[in-house]
């Protein structure tokens, strides 16, 4: 058997960035065994943003989240290995940095600010389609 070599898109979002945590979400993928693909550090325009979370058009958190989003500097990075769009969601925990689980980067470094999109640190693919998707936004030349 030999692996299946997986992608998926992970940010490290605007306040993860500004909070100093880039090295420490990168140290947990690569601890885990994940390879990094490619990483580049930028601010996102609000058209990349309204892509990324077009499946979100029209909920109350998806104008602030694109806001949120464009703040400042965020680190998109591809990550490879055998399951890692499920495995890196499982090492970002729960979407609610209150409610995500202790051991997991959104519970250990994440908490509600009081503000009406949550900062949760990280975004990470959820299938397959959505990787191929987003990858193509954030590295369209790869
Ligand atoms: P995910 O990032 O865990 O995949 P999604 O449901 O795809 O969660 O939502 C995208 C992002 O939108 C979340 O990471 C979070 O920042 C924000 N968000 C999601 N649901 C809510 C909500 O109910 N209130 C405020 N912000 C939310
Ligand atoms: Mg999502």
């Amino acid at each position: 058997m030999t692996e299946q070599i997986e992608r998926s898109l992970v940010l490290v979002k605007p306040d993860g960035y500004r909070r100093g945590l880039t090295g420490e979400v990168l140290r947990r993928i690569e601890a885990k065994g994940y390879t990094l693909a490619a990483l580049n550090v930028l601010t996102a325009t609000s058209e990349m943003l309204h892509a990324h979370y077009a499946e979100h058009e029209g909920k109350p958190f998806y104008e602030p989240l694109c806001e949120f989003m464009s703040s400042g500097p965020v680190t998109a990075v591809v990550i490879e290995g055998q399951d890692c769009i499920k495995g890196f969601r499982s090492l970002a925990g729960a979407t609610n940095p209150t409610e995500a689980a202790p051991g997991s980067i959104r519970g250990d470094l994440g908490r509600d600010w009081g503000t009406s999109v949550q900062q949760n640190i990280v975004h990470g693919s959820d299938s397959p389609e959505s990787a191929a998707r987003e990858i193509a936004i954030w590295f369209p030349g790869l």
